[in-house]
C-alpha cells in the first residue's frame, strides 16, 4: 500500500509554531489539574510506555480491572477532567465537519523510547465524527493499516504541528506509533511527543 486510507485528511505543518507554543502552555494547564498517568492494559495490568490524561466532559482510561473505556473523571484524583481548551474548540469547528463539538480529548505524552502498538479507535459510540489528531514536540514513526488487522500498512512522519483528521473508512483503521525520533523539534524543552485526538464519544 502507498496511499493513506481513504477518509484520511493529512494537514502537514498545518499549525504554525506560536500556536503549537499556546497549545502546549493550554495542554500545561490541563496536565496541572489532570496529572499524566500510567494506564495499564487490560487483564494483563502491564503499563503502557505512553501516559495519558484528557480534558473534556469525558476521557478515555484504561486499566487492569476495568479495561478500555470512557469516564467523566481523573482515574487517579476523581476529579471531573479539565475543559478542552479553546484553540482546540476552535480547531475541530473549522475542520471536523461535524455539527456537535468534541466531547473528549485524549492527551498522549511520549517519552524517546515509548511506542503504540497497531490497534482499532473503537471505544466510541459514534463512529460519524471524525477523530482529530494534533502532534506537538518530537517527531513520529506512524503506522497506518486497513479496516483488518492484515491488511499492508503504510508508514509515515508526523511532525509537530501536523494535525489529520480521521474520518469515513479511515476511522476505523489500525494504526499505532512505532517510534519516537528524539531531539527533532525544540517545541519541548525536555524532549518528548504530545498527541491530542479530539472524540465525539456518545451520539
Ligand atoms: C488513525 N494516537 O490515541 S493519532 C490514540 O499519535 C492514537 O498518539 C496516536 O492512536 C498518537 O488512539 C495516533 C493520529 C492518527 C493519524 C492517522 C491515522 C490516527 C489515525 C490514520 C488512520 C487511523
Ligand atoms: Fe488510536
Amino acid at each position: 500500500m502507498t496511499s493513506l486510507p481513504e477518509g484520511v485528511r493529512y494537514l502537514p505543518g498545518y499549525l504554525h509554531l506560536a500556536v503549537q507554543r499556546a497549545l502546549v502552555d493550554s495542554i500545561r494547564a490541563v496536565v496541572a489539574e489532570a496529572p499524566l498517568y500510567t494506564p495499564q492494559m487490560p487483564k494483563s495490568g502491564k503499563p503502557m510506555s505512553v501516559r495519558m490524561t484528557n480534558c473534556g466532559e469525558l476521557g478515555w482510561v484504561t486499566d487492569r480491572d476495568g479495561g478500555y473505556r470512557y469516564q467523566a473523571v481523573h482515574p487517579i484524583s476523581g476529579k471531573p477532567w479539565p475543559p478542552i481548551p479553546e484553540q482546540l474548540l476552535a480547531l475541530w469547528r473549522d475542520l471536523a465537519d461535524f455539527p456537535l463539538p468534541p466531547q473528549a480529548c485524549l492527551v498522549n505524552f511520549y517519552v524517546d523510547t515509548a511506542k503504540m502498538g497497531q490497534h482499532q479507535d473503537r471505544d466510541e459510540k459514534e463512529f460519524a465524527a471524525p477523530v482529530l489528531s494534533v502532534s506537538l514536540g518530537d517527531d513520529c514513526l506512524f503506522r497506518v493499516g486497513g479496516t483488518k488487522r492484515s491488511d499492508p500498512t503504510v508508514s509515515f512522519r508526523l511532525r509537530s504541528g501536523d494535525v489529520v483528521v480521521l474520518g469515513g473508512e479511515s476511522r476505523l483503521a489500525f494504526h499505532g506509533v512505532d517510534r519516537i525520533y528524539p531531539k527533532t523539534s525544540p517545541l519541548l524543552p525536555k524532549g518528548g511527543r504530545i498527541n491530542l485526538t479530539l472524540r465525539r464519544v456518545v451520539a
